[in-house]
């Protein structure tokens, strides 16, 4: 039998995913990225997850649209006159359902001068499918998708011309290490013009339980997104994860505000990848993968976020409860 060394990869060219699995699993801890959960299967699983009576931030955010949503536009356009083109760049658009209510409202405020929506999605069925359903219940609206890694976002905002309305909601900075939170939402303000806004969704910390229940829910349907990773990498790289050895893993730590998941080896094994010329990784019994971030913030944390990436905090909206925040923010 041949086992690959670490550092004599095979000579053929690796897929990104590949090169990531070789990289994520040689390191302490072991790691995959989130971003790799949404292949079909996975974004519609997600989809399911966003239903789930545990995960209480899609409906949360779409809470505040819907008593918020006039204002939230007006927010979004303001420093940009009511006649002058306005694009409206959204990243991680998912089906995009919260976000079409902010797209009625500034249809509605901006007579004549329909905005544009780029919607900018890893998955290419999601954003699909989000077309699709644009086409049929905004019909004005100018529409331009891009299934992107958010990195493209970024090179769309410095190269678009004119006004800008950008959206990272749901909570999807959470996703980032704190560190990266900064560097993005930096990133992100960089090409802005103070008449441009950024809308950004930040779930915030709340009784521990909740938060930890909304990624453990009971119907196991968090469980399956975070086991569909592997099974991702069987079918794409021919890796051998047998699923049944793996379990879900969610923890909590309410000093930190950090939301991880992980997944555990129910026993030692050795896992072969198939694009990687069949390497081999070993995992001793009950040691764990991490493959997502998912972190909760304060309204101070928001605040020091935002004046260390050169952004102010324009307006924060918020649902009853004091669960989610929506905050403009503006260079
Ligand atoms: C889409 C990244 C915001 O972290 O809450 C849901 C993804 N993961 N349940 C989140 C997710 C597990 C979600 N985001």
């Amino acid at each position: 039998m041949v086992i690959n060394e670490p550092n004599s990869p095979p000579a053929i060219a690796l897929s990104s995913l590949a090169e990531h699995v070789q990289q994520g699993l040689s390191q302490t801890p072991k790691t995959l990225s989130s971003k790799y959960f949404y292949d079909e299967t996975g974004s519609q699983l997600f989809q399911q997850i966003m239903a789930l009576p545990e995960y209480y931030p899609t409906r949360t955010e779409l809470a505040i649209f819907r008593a918020q949503g006039a204002a939230i536009g007006q927010a979004l356009g303001a420093g940009t006159g009511p006649g002058e083109p306005l694009a409206v760049v959204e990243l991680g658009a998912g089906d995009g359902l919260k976000t079409k209510l902010l797209l009625r409202e500034l249809l509605a405020a901006r007579p004549g001068a329909a905005p544009t929506y780029v919607p900018v999605d890893i998955s290419p069925s999601a954003l699909e499918g989000l077309v699709a359903t644009l086409r049929q219940e905004l019909p004005a609206l100018p529409t331009e998708p891009l299934a992107a890694e958010y990195g493209a976002a970024l090179r769309e905002l410095a190269t678009r011309p004119g006004a800008k309305a950008v959206l990272f909601l749901g909570s999807n900075i959470g996703n980032f290490a704190p560190a990266e939170q900064q560097q993005f939402l930096a990133a992100l303000a960089e090409p802005l013009t103070p008449a441009d806004r950024l809308l950004v969704g930040f779930d915030l910390r709340k009784d521990p339980r909740r938060i930890r229940a909304a990624y453990d829910d009971a119907a196991g349907v968090t469980a399956a997104f975070n086991l569909n990773l592997l099974r991702r990498l069987n079918t794409e790289l021919g890796a051998d994860f047998q699923l049944a050895d793996w379990q879900h893993f969610p923890d909590y730590d309410p000093s930190t505000g950090a939301m991880r998941s992980w997944l555990v080896s129910r026993r030692a094994q050795t896992v072969r990848v198939g694009a990687l010329g069949g390497q081999a990784f070993e995992f001793a019994a009950w040691e764990a993968i991490h493959t997502e971030n998912s972190y909760k913030f304060s309204l101070p944390q928001i605040e020091a976020l935002a004046a260390g990436a050169g952004l102010r905090v324009v307006e924060v909206f918020e649902d009853g409860n004091h669960d989610f925040a929506d905050v403009v923010l503006a260079v």
